[in-house]
């Protein structure tokens, strides 16, 4: 039986005034308890609450306040234009935005302002207020996660209480985190690693948590952690910096997960802290479901085996050993929002979630990652950005009349995304400028190449393995 989310939030004993530091401010578990019951009792009764998710301790009071009121969190990147934020707000139904920034009356040039009708709520760190209700109900949703498709605007995966409170104990189980740990990471809190993992999961484990604004590999080695998160491209940072790499050799456990640990970033970095990385594999839609475990063996390429209560299995065409990776377990979203028919899709008709993912099985239960079934979702640092999306973009300026977009390899990133475009007037650097400003700046273009035509088969769909080389 899973114990309610917030159970162990209140636990007494052990507080400490730095149980929590992000963004350079520390809070203790009461300090975080009191500023959260002061926003759960701002909120209570919404149906659904958006959180400009800045790096701040304000977001995770915002959060926390919420999920002690059974409000739905809809975490809104800090970064996203208009397009991208008014569909979040739109589709969410969202009509109050907690927000730690201060509310003057001159909101300055950079600050966002929304098209969407919302109430802005702010989150004050010295407010106090006890929350005594029960917990709600495990079954309700927690949290409204936007992610991208192939193609599209984002959807808005449901993840209940109890799907939440199940993996965290599965990965608390598989990595041996305890109230001993302190969880040291600096992932964006909008998503399932950053905020599911990276809070959630020390609040629910107890451990301390360091969040240190950014990623970088000198504030990772200045935190001093036992347990460090990072997606790919941060150890490929980390390694290129040998003497941050080696002030991690006494951590206990190091992390990575959102995209594929390349081989030799494993080996740099069992070489440079003397300790292999575990990996994990998950999506936003079944949470984590795969790793390698403190106490097992890990090997460069795989993912491990499944978490407590999670079955995998690889639907494989006849004499192939690779196929789609499928899933069931406690873990598994409730579906996107307000898309019964993208929700069907992605079961089989005997009820397993379609991760989309291709892998391995080794003959010891071990799981490789080996790749994606649809070469538009692209992963760049770890995001997950859907070519669909970028393309739509694209094609809102007025100067573009095609686009096509990929994720082409990349050292740093995994891959990056490229865009061709077939486009009268304009250059590479307004294009690029353009699609940040209306989507999240992580999901601009890092090149655009522009084309006379885009290749098309007799059909005239676009053929993007005939594209040229970016
Ligand atoms: C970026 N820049 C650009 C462009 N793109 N400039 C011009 N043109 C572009 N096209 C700017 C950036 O704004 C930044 O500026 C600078 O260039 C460096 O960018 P970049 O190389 O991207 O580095 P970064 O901004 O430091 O980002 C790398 C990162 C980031 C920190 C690793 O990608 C990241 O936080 N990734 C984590 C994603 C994540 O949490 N995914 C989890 C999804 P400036 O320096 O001025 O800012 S959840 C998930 O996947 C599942 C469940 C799972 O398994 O975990
Ligand atoms: P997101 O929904 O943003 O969490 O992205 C989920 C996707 O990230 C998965 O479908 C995989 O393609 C990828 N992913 C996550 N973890 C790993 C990993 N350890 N190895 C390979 N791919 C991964």
């Amino acid at each position: 039986m899973t114990a309610p989310l917030l159970t162990s939030l209140a636990a007494p004993g052990g507080d400490r005034p730095d149980a929590l530091t992000v963004g350079g401010r520390a809070l203790s578990r009461e300090d975080l308890l009191g500023a959260a019951g002061a926003v759960a009792a701002r909120v209570a009764g919404a149906p659904v609450v958006a959180v400009r998710a800045t790096p701040t301790a304000e977001t995770v009071t915002a959060v926390v306040g919420a999920l002690l009121a059974g409000v739905p969190v809809v975490p809104v990147p800090p970064d996203s234009g208009p397009a991208e934020r008014d569909h979040i707000l739109r589709d969410s139904g969202a009509a109050l935005l907690l927000t730690g920034e201060p509310l003057t009356g001159d909101p300055g040039a950079d600050a966002p302002v929304e098209t969407v009708p919302v109430e802005t709520v702010p989150v004050d760190l010295t407010e106090r207020a006890a929350w005594t209700k029960p917990e709600p109900d495990p079954e309700s949703t927690a949290l409204i996660l936007y992610t991208s498709g192939t193609t599209g605007a984002p959807k808005g995966a449901l993840i209940s209480r109890r799907a939440v409170a199940a993996d965290l104990d599965g990965l608390a189980e598989a990595w041996a985190w305890t109230p001993d740990d302190t969880l040291v990471h600096g992932l964006p809190l909008f998503h399932v690693h950053g905020l599911v993992l990276g809070v959630l999961g020390a609040l629910r484990t107890g451990s301390r948590l360091v969040h240190t604004g950014k990623p970088t590999p000198a504030a990772y080695a200045a935190a001093g952690g036992s347990l460090y998160f990072g997606v790919p491209t941060v150890w490929n940072r980390v390694v290129q910096d040998p003497e941050a790499a080696r002030a991690l050799s006494a951590a206990r456990l190091l992390v990575s997960g959102s995209a594929p640990l390349p081989a030799p970033v494993f080996r740099d970095l069992e070489q440079l802290t003397g300790q292999r990385p575990v990996e994990r594999y998950g999506m936003t839609e079944s949470l984590i479901t795969l790793s390698t475990r403190a106490n097992g063996e890990r090997r460069p390429g795989s993912v491990g085996t499944p978490l407590t209560g999670i079955r995998t299995r690889i639907v494989a065409e006849e004499g192939a050993e690779i196929g789609e990776l499928q899933l069931t377990g406690p873990t598994l979203f409730d579906g996107y929002l307000n898309r019964p028919e993208a929700t069907a899709g992605s079961y089989t008709d005997d009820g397993w979630f379609r991760t989309g993912d291709i892998a391995a099985l080794d003959p010891d239960g071990f799981h490789r990652i080996v790749g994606r079934a649809s070469t538009d979702m692209i992963k760049s640092g770890g995001y997950r950005i859907g070519a669909g999306e970028v393309e739509n973009a694209l094609l809102d300026h007025p100067a573009v009349r095609e686009a096509a977009v990929v994720g082409a390899p990349h050292d740093d990133l995994g891959q990056q995304i490229v865009a061709y475009v077939v486009a009268d007037g304009i250059g590479e650097q307004a294009l690029i400028d353009f699609v940040a400003t209306q989507l999240s700046v992580h999901k601009r273009p890092r090149k655009v190449r522009f084309l006379d035509a885009l290749p098309r088969n007799a059909m005239g769909k676009p053929q993007k393995k005939l594209l040229p080389p970016a």
